[in-house]
């Protein structure tokens, strides 16, 4: 097995229109959610961001924090809290956006007390959902707005004509989210955007995410690896892990050797399918 011989090296082209339509209609938007994956507060953010969107107030919307592992995830997100970003994070699937509404409430009165003093009028706030793919910009706007709205499948760009969605009297969003790419620069990073499925299989193959799942639960989370495959020890090429969990999960091919592929599969799978229980790739740097 062979965790990374190539590098992911991806930015398509529909990045650069999502990019300049964010830039042209950025005067129209009160407040940029920028949303990110918990399990992943570093990898699933964009990188530069802070160029596009520049000054505009922003949320920073940690979604599927049931999926993450709590205290890990908590410590990336003190740090956001400490570099002065507004923070808050949601379940998805089975908690609430209260919080969310109570913040951008908070903000756009900020906002509107500007408004009044210059004469205009109060307003809602509009709302631009920004990130990369997966991270759950589609089921935040169905949340919000309480029913199924947002189309499934990731539209690049967002609008032709823009239009809003009200999600209560206070709070507009844009009804398409922005769909930005990570640049990928950073090999670990990309490989942890994989691993969680933000970046498609086309562009890193199953064997290697595989094995960076292998290598990651390793290094992180040895007691899941332990509990789930029986794996104690991760030898350097995967062989002997590969072996094991084929055979515990019958993945043989005639004549019970191996089958390599269906256990790469297996391991995307389980990860997918949250059978690590909560787990958070990135860590703090110092
Ligand atoms: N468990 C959990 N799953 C979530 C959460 N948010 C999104 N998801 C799932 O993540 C996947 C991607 O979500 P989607 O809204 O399509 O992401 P988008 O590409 O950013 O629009 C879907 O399967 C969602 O059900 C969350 O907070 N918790
Ligand atoms: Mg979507």
């Amino acid at each position: 097995m062979n965790e990374n011989k190539t590098n992911i090296n991806w930015f398509p082209g529909h990045m650069a229109k999502t990019k300049r339509e964010i830039s042209e209609n950025l005067n129209l938007i009160d407040i940029v959610y920028e949303v990110i994956d918990a399990r992943m507060p570093i990898s699933s953010k964009i990188v530069d961001i802070d160029d596009l969107i520049k000054d505009k107030p922003k949320i920073l919307v940690v979604t599927k924090y049931d999926l993450c592992d709590k205290p890990e995830t908590d410590k990336i997100l003190e740090k956001y809290r400490e570099m002065c970003y507004n923070v808050v994070a949601v379940d998805l699937m089975g908690g609430n956006v209260n919080n969310l509404i109570n913040e951008t409430n908070k903000i756009m009165k900020d906002i509107n007390e500007v408004r009044i003093k210059k004469g205009l009028k109060e307003r809602a706030a509009r709302v631009l959902i920004v990130g990369v793919p997966n991270v759950g910009k589609s089921t935040l706007i169905n949340r919000l707005v309480g029913r199924k709205s947002a189309g499934v499948g990731n539209m690049p760009g967002f609008t032709k004509s823009l239009s809003w969605i009200r999600v209560n009297k206070d709070i507009e969003l844009l009804d398409s989210p922005g769909i930005l790419w990570p640049k990928l620069e950073d090999q670990e990073a990309a490989h942890v955007l994989a691993a969680l499925s933000s970046i498609k299989e086309e562009i890193l193959n199953a064997d290697s995410i595989a094995c960076f799942i292998l290598r990651k639960l390793y290094e992180l989370y040895p007691e899941k690896l332990k509990e789930r495959y029986g794996i104690e020890e991760l030898d350097e090429d995967f062989i002997e892990a590969y072996d094991i969990i084929g055979k515990k999960r019958g993945a043989l091919s005639k004549g019970g050797v191996t089958d390599y592929e269906k256990v790469s599969n297996i391991i995307i799978k389980d990860l997918k399918n949250g059978y690590f229980g909560g787990i958070t790739f990135d860590r703090v740097k110092c």
